[in-house]
């Protein structure tokens, strides 16, 4: 019935809400994804839990390190180095022995292919966080 469809306007064309200037890739609903709403932040985006940042910060800092040369999916030697200096200085400046980090690369390195990739270096950060731990819980008092 013709009549029932009075009360709705014509749609304008082109659709105000559409951005007919912006690339199709960047727009999320492009991407079939809900359009953040500024307004209600917390129903389509919140501030990362601080379990979330600490993975964050992990992959930031593996991927800063690995880019560096060769594959940007794994550290080399060399990266493994930079990386041990720079991010776990108090631990390779106490070290008097100079072979130790190429030890520890050579033990973190599993598949012996002669570089860390991202689960190779979760076992290094996995054993520093063990070995904190542990010591935590050995100057805690016990009950
Ligand atoms: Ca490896």
């Amino acid at each position: 019935h013709p009549e029932k469809n009075r009360d709705i306007p014509p749609q304008p064309f082109p659709h105000p809400e559409k951005n007919w200037d912006a690339p199709p890739s960047s727009s999320p609903r492009a991407r079939g994804l809900p359009a953040p709403i500024r307004s209600d932040p917390g129903r389509f985006w919140r501030q990362p839990t601080e379990t979330e940042r600490c993975i964050e910060s992990l992959l930031a800092v593996f991927q800063r390190y690995a880019g560096r040369e060769g594959s940007a999916c794994t550290l080399s030697k060399r990266e493994f180095r930079a990386f041990m200096d720079t991010e776990l200085a108090a631990f390779t400046k106490n070290q008097k022995d100079p072979g130790v980090v190429d030890r520890m690369m050579k033990k973190l390195d599993l598949n012996s292919d002669g570089q860390l990739d991202f689960q190779e270096f979760l076992n290094l950060i996995g054993g520093i966080a063990a070995a904190c731990h542990d010591s935590l819980v050995l100057k805690s008092p016990q009950p």
